[in-house]
């Protein structure tokens, strides 16, 4: 039998339903190998595998990962969609830097999605000022009140997954992006008397050109894997000038004449920001003193 490549679309009650090159769904099972490797396929994982029909295949290989979630577990995402609400919880910077710098060590394209825009009682001047500012980082920003192929024609090529706090809006940007789905919860739930969707499984949906997570994603992220020599690197506008810091592995905290330090308070970096990454530096750091007094 000859193998044919393909990426997993869904996973569930142990099969895999792999989208073939070949445009065919098939549903496939994981092989013991994996388990005695102690690999375990997931939903955006390119694979090969053998079958003779549509409904017996078998999965000889996974391909290596670009990266790996753990809630919802997946992988290979190409775009992440920040769901920050404009109020109601109010806007958090700090929190929206958190996501960044997660998704920049992850190879993970933040998308910022601005909810409750038609909440806001006064003026949205200050949403526009961070808006313009992250804009010119490369960080689109797409705001509640726009229309949603504004959101929708950013989320081409490769899988996308929602992220943001509790009550930001993640589950209703869901919905309105996966209608069908929002159908499919309602029914069961209606069936059932329960107000969750009760199905355990992951899969990605294809909508206009999008691949979208049918599970929102982390919500409080405390920088695993995070070293804090490398945090610098995540804040984009520190690494496009760190150049012109005296010290090449400048951290732009105590060094002398230093760029970013020079900078603040200027268009090109933003002092709260960089407040921001001061703030995340000592965390990582204190965490990792913990770690090791635990350790002995
Ligand atoms: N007015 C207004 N309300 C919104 C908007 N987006 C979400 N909401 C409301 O905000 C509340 C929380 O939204 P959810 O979508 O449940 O939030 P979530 O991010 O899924 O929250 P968790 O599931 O707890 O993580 C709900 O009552 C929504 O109806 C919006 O753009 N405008
Ligand atoms: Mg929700
Ligand atoms: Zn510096």
């Amino acid at each position: 039998m000859d193998n044919i490549r393909g990426q997993i679309r869904k996973a569930m009650s142990g099969f895999y339903y792999v989208l073939g090159e070949d445009n065919i769904l098939y549903q496939t099972r994981g092989r013991g190998n994996f388990r005695a490797k102690k690999q375990m396929p997931l939903v955006g994982d390119y694979v090969e595998f053998e079958s003779e029909n549509t409904k017996e295949g078998v999965l000889t290989s996974l391909l290596p990962r670009v990266n790996t979630l753990i809630r919802p577990a997946i992988c290979n995402v190409a775009h992440a969609v920040i769901v920050m609400s404009a109020v109601n919880p109010q806007f958090s910077p700090a929190l929206l830097d958190r996501f960044i710098v997660m998704l920049e060590h992850l190879s993970i394209q933040p998308i910022i999605y601005i909810s409750k825009m038609d909440l806001i009682e006064h003026d949205t001047a200050e949403i526009e000022q961070y808006r313009s500012y992250y804009q010119q980082l490369g960080y689109p920003v797409i705001l509640s009140s726009q229309q949603l192929s504004d959101l929708t024609s950013l989320l081409t090529n490769g899988i996308t997954v929602l992220m943001g706090q509790s009550g930001a809006g993640k589950s209703t940007l869901l919905n309105t992006l996966l209608p069908d789905l929002a159908l499919k919860t309602a029914e069961i739930s209606d069936y059932l008397g329960r107000g969750k969707h009760t199905t355990r499984h992951v899969e990605v949906y294809a909508v206009d050109n999008c691949l979208i997570a049918d599970t929102p994603g982390f919500s409080a992220i405390d920088f695993i894997g995070i070293e804090a020599s490398q945090l610098k690197d995540y804040f984009i506008e520190f690494s496009k000038m760190s150049n012109s810091c005296k010290f090449r592995e400048c951290l732009h905290i105590d060094e002398p004449q230093c760029t970013i330090k020079k900078n603040l308070s200027s268009h090109s970096v933003m002092t709260e920001r960089y407040q921001h990454y001061l703030q995340f530096y000592k965390e990582i750091q204190t965490k990792k003193k913990q770690y090791k007094k635990s350790e002995g």
